[in-house]
């Protein structure tokens, strides 16, 4: 920690990004230091390489982050700090670019590193914390400065999405123990709570009940494998970002140990995301299929025909269970 507390303080000119399809940890994470290294009048500016996904749009101020573009840097920069990945494809075409302005890219991170993947030259990974807005807490300690509102809601933001409203703890009473010291200092967790995990519309409700009417069992219940075809997120008017709940709907099923989603997002060219439970990892057939992610919860996107990976999928678990 204090290597990458001391960057922080010597560096003026610093860029937050976090991985592609950001989610709320990576977003809590960049704004939770953001707003607090504006208090110690650094120059620092939130970088993405796509646009923000709908459901922030609403509730999140959208100029505090500025899409990627080539030669938008100009001056060197003093420090790149890379939240909720620590893998550099998923931030190209950033990466490659900013890598000429900076000498400092620093990954900030609670996701495994991939035993195939790039690896990060400097990190900061601590795979035991339950959201890198736990371990962004920490910096901010280390960096003396005091925690406000904003600070609060963003780091609040964090911790809530990625245990999902304290379901995945990683059996540590972390997220517990800061949710008691920024609490006070939130007027409304439960606006942050339905902005993350409310806002359903009607049309996402039927999707989402059309999607888990598709749902096919396989070894004994165990398996759960849904298909969802771009045009059917489409006819709802929906984005491919809605999918991300019914992943995670189907593992609620009681006997269902890995749950599997194929989003078909053009002709034999699919997003894959698998959820598990207990002993069933699912982080290395990710990487097998060329992705990444936690030991419960990672994706990859692969080309191919559906049947041929289903069956492929379905015969590494067997070996697995067996
Ligand atoms: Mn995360």
């Amino acid at each position: 920690m204090k290597p990458i507390v001391d960057l922080i303080k010597n560096a003026n000119k610093i860029v937050l990004t976090t991985h592609r399809d950001c989610d709320g940890d990576g977003l809590g994470s960049e704004l939770a230091l953001f707003h607090a290294l504006k208090k110690l009048n650094k120059d620092v500016q939130i970088v993405h390489v796509d646009t923000l996904p709908k459901r922030y749009e609403n509730f999140l101020n959208k100029d505090l982050f500025s899409l990627f573009r080539p030669s938008m840097f100009e001056t060197p920069i003093d420090l790149c700090l890379v939240f909720d990945t620590n893998d550099e494809r998923l931030i190209e075409p950033l990466f490659s670019e900013i890598q000429n302005h900076c000498k400092n890219i620093i990954f900030v991170d609670h996701h495994p590193l991939l035993k195939t993947g790039p690896l990060p030259t400097k990190a900061f990974i601590d795979t035991t914390a339950a959201s890198t807005g736990e371990i962004t807490y920490n910096i901010i300690k280390h960096l003396d400065i005091p925690i406000d509102t904003t600070i609060a809601e963003s780091l609040y933001l964090s911790i809530a999405f990625d245990t999902q409203l304290f379901r995945y703890v990683r059996r540590s009473i972390i997220s517990h123990q800061i949710a008691i010291e920024i609490l006070p200092l939130i007027p409304s967790p439960e606006a942050i709570h339905r902005n993350l995990f409310g806002g359903q519309t009607p049309e996402k409700i039927s999707f989402i009940s059309k999607a888990l009417s598709k749902i096919m069992y396989f070894l004994d219940n165990k398996i759960a494998i849904v298909l969802i075809h771009s045009k059917e997120i489409s006819d709802f008017g929906l984005t491919a970002e809605d999918t991300r709940d019914v992943v995670d709907k189907i593992l609620d099923i009681d006997c269902v140990q890995v749950a599997v989603l194929f989003r078909e997002d053009s002709k034999n060219r699919y997003k894959i995301s698998f959820r598990s439970k207990s002993f069933l990892d699912v982080l290395e057939i990710s990487e097998l299929f060329g992705g990444g992610g936690h030991h419960h919860a990672s994706g990859a996107m692969i080309e191919g025909e559906f049947l041929k990976i289903r069956d492929q999928i379905i015969d590494y678990f067997k070996k697995k269970i067996e």
